[in-house]
């Protein structure tokens, strides 16, 4: 299996900070508070694209930045937020953080999406916070900072077309010359150790991704030789593209039968699967005669191929195309697919015992022992007793909870005789 790696950072913006102002014009010379929210910051996404086969496009540009969110502004105005970017990745991409492993996301279908990087909230402004005891705060809170992670994406490609055959029938060689994987070949034995994929390019426009594998040998399916124990990873090929080789040394048709009695042993339905005979190096010395016999003892035309003067390759490439598009794909048993899972760094905060209840529509009230302990401790007379207070709310993660709950923008909540406006 090729294994496309790299390593990328991404960082979602700051939320842009609460404004502290006081409403005065012609009319109210010292108004109530009026300074409005900060702006959220702008997340990243990691979105899935089918058109995608590779993640060489991150080579170029690793650090991926969302912006922050603009400050809040007097007479109540809201500060912008920033827009969220949204990375295509290939369908296939798995996520995971560098540090720790952890797979964030396996985005295996089309408009799978991740968010990697959540924005910051805005800080809200003191228009909203109002307390019965202390009428006009100078307090507002800073944006919440972004997010800033190192991120791992890794492309399993897998294939769709799998060689199989003999060692030394020609596999490898096809591969370098259908597809840029250059990869070694040699006239000895086992030169290919582990699988190799390329992708290949129909003159067409189409393409398909193809795997070649290392040789095998009568008695493969026991382990003998190398090539079995990597049969697995084209048990989702849907197409075999088996090889049989002209030259003089072996017999072509014994050699087929071998090949077709091996897959059938290994016992995943391999010799079901639709298969292309391929008669390979056509421009040695009597293989002509060598292909008229075997195709008589198939009972129908092996494809002629020579990787050296490139006969038949064309010809080779559009029919494995052409059935695949017509094959449907085989799912590999216990992979689950599909899903979209979002990754929310909010939920990592430690939580706290506390109670919400909902006293009516739009209005929220927070309890709990210690809740209601830390706010008596509290003066919330001054400006730095609230802002004590709302950034310990904020810790325990009061804003979450609401969310979860259903709370919406504007809406009140309350400790004590402390209140302040939700905002998302
Ligand atoms: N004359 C001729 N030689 C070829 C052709 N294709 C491959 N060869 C030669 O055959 C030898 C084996 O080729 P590989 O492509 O390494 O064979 P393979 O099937 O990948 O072999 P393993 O990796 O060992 O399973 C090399 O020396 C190639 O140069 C062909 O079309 N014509
Ligand atoms: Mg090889």
């Amino acid at each position: 299996m090729l294994i496309d790696r790299c390593v990328i950072e991404v960082r979602s913006g700051k939320g842009g900070d609460g404004a502290i102002s006081f409403l005065h014009d012609k009319n109210t010379e010292w108004g109530g508070p009026d300074g409005g929210n900060g702006g959220k910051g702008g997340s990243v996404f990691l979105l899935a694209k089918a058109n995608l086969n590779t993640l060489y496009n991150f080579r170029h540009s690793r650090v991926i930045m969302a912006m922050d969110g603009e400050k809040g502004h007097k007479q109540n105005m809201y500060g912008r937020s920033a827009p969220d970017v949204t990375v295509e990745v290939p369908v296939g991409t798995v996520v995971s953080i560098e540090s720790t492993g952890e797979v964030l996301a396996d985005l295996k279908k089309e408009g799978d999406i991740v968010m990697v990087a959540k924005g910051g909230r805005g800080g809200r402004g003191n228009v909203c916070f109002k307390s019965s005891r202390h009428r006009i705060p100078r307090v507002a809170e800073n944006g919440h900072p972004g997010e800033k992670k190192r991120l791992v994406l890794e492309l399993k490609m897998l294939a769709d077309a799998g060689l199989i055959g003999f060692p030394s029938v020609g596999k490898s060689t096809f591969l370098n010359v259908v597809s840029r994987a250059n990869v070694e070949t040699a006239d000895y034995p086992f030169t290919t150790l582990i699988p190799n994929l390329g992708v290949v390019h129909l003159k067409d426009g189409r393409s398909f991704v193809l795997a070649d594998m290392p040789g095998l040998i009568k008695g493969a399916h026991e382990g003998k030789g190398l090539g079995i124990q990597f049969l697995r990873h084209i048990e989702r090929c849907r197409v075999l593209i088996h090889m049989v080789s002209m030259s003089e040394e072996r017999d072509p048709y014994q050699d087929y039968q071998t090949i077709n009695d091996e897959l059938k042993d290994y016992g995943a339905d391999l010799e079901k699967r639709p298969q292309l005979v391929v008669a390979t190096r056509m421009d040695e010395e009597g293989a002509e005669e060598r292909k008229e016999k075997f195709d008589k003892q198939l009972g129908f035309k092996s494809l002629p191929l020579s990787s050296l003067t490139h006969l038949g390759v064309d010809p080779l490439l559009k029919k494995a195309m052409d059935l695949i598009e017509k094959t449907p794909e085989f799912p590999l048993k216990g992979i689950v697919t599909g899903g979209v899972k979002v990754y929310d760094a909010h939920l990592d905060k430690q939580a706290e015992d506390f109670e919400i209840v909902k006293l009516r529509p739009h209005v929220w009230h927070i309890q709990g022992e210690k809740v209601e302990k830390t706010y008596a401790l509290i003066n919330i007379t001054t400006d730095e007793g609230i802002a004590k207070l709302v950034k310990y709310l904020d810790k325990i993660g009061v804003d979450d909870r609401l969310y979860d709950m259903g709370a919406q923008d504007g809406d009140s909540v309350t400790v004590g005789e402390f209140e302040f406006i939700y905002t998302r």
